[in-house]
């Protein structure tokens, strides 16, 4: 593979639960290299640049409400395969379903929270990981 970029969030909920440092510890332990982080609230002119792909399905005003609740880690991280390295490490989208040794697998919650709050966020493809640093960190684009 690649060496590659992807961009990372730790949303508000794994922010708020105290879980950046936790999900930074598992990109580095991977063997990623941190290339960047910051803590923001989510603006949403960026949130609507964000997730622009899902404007218009049933989850996307409440995900665009609860991303701009409260601050986010926002990381560029770098390595061979990172971004669907980072995805597997991630988990499945539902908390719920994510295996055990994930990030949401070990650290979601299953007690009835949306599958909106599932702590992190990782780009799903290298035009992705573009847009999404020039969204989070425009002086690295
Ligand atoms: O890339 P990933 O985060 O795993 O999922 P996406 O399909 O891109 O959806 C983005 C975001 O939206 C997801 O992390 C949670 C939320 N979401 C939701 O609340 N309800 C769904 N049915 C699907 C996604
Ligand atoms: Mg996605």
């Amino acid at each position: 593979e690649q060496i590659e970029r992807s961009l990372v969030l730790v949303k508000p909920d794994g922010y708020r639960r105290g879980l950046s440092g936790e999900v930074l510890r598992r990109i580095e332990a991977k063997g990623y290299t941190l290339v960047a982080l910051a803590v923001t609230t989510p603006t949403a002119e960026q949130l609507a640049t964000h997730y622009a792909e899902h404007e218009g399905k049933p989850f996307y005003e409440p995900l665009v409400e609860f991303m701009s609740s409260g601050p986010v880690t926002a990381a560029v991280i770098e390595g061979h395969g990172c971004i669907p390295g980072f995805r597997a490490l991630a988990g499945a989208t539902d908390p719920t379903a994510a295996l055990p040794g994930t990030i949401r697998g070990d650290l979601g919650r299953d007690w009835g929270l949306k599958v909106q709050q599932n702590i992190v966020h990782g780009s799903d493809s290298p035009e992705s990981a573009a847009r999404e640093i020039g969204i989070w960190f425009p002086e690295l684009s």
